[in-house]
């Protein structure tokens, strides 16, 4: 059954030039890319994102990590991959939350790390289940942004919508 999953890049993984491995690992899964982009993580965002940690003591330090601000890298690249079983192919690649635990051939086993400060380093973000996954995408996409019909959706006016384009 085709399914879609949020994959991003975290910014230690632009930060270290990842981008094209990391690709090239999750093109093992023959999954196809129905949506991407380079974004930038407000506040906002990343707590939306992590709401499901808010509790954790180290959830100022993930906010700070996402946001970019531990790596001067103040940007993510988001991702949908889309396909048969694309939630479990992307998380088994992507391996362990502790990158020192995943499995070393994996995403976060032979990149991630722990920082002295104790934050997991893990380079990449996959969703864990389809509900996840549709509150992330819906989170991070619009739904013109996506190539595929993921979601239902319907057509609003906006009345004196501003909108930036090029001059
Ligand atoms: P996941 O990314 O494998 O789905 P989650 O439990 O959803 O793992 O945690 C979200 C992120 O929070 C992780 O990817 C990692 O960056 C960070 N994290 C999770 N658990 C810990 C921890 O025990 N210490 C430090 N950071 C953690
Ligand atoms: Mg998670």
């Amino acid at each position: 059954m085709n399914v879609q999953t949020l994959v991003l890049i975290k910014p230690d993984g632009l930060k270290k030039s990842l981008t094209g491995n990391i690709l090239t690992r999750l093109s093992e899964t023959k999954l196809e890319i129905v949506a991407a982009k380079i974004s930038r993580v407000s506040r906002q965002l990343a707590e939306a994102h992590y709401m499901h940690m808010k509790d954790k003591p180290f959830f100022e330090d993930l906010i700070k990590y996402i946001c970019g601000e531990l790596h001067q890298r103040h940007k993510v690249m988001a991702m949908v991959y889309w396909g048969e079983d694309a939630i479990n192919k992307v998380r088994a690649l992507a391996g362990a939350t502790n990158p020192e635990e995943a499995d070393s051939v994996s995403i976060r086993g032979a990149y991630g790390r722990i920082t002295t400060k104790g934050v997991y380093e893990n380079v990449i973000h996959a969703s864990r289940d389809r509900e996840e996954a549709e509150r992330e995408i819906k989170l991070w996409f619009s739904p013109d942004e996506v190539i595929v019909d993921l979601y239902p959706t319907k057509t609003v006016e906006l009345k004196q919508l501003q909108k930036k384009v090029w001059a």
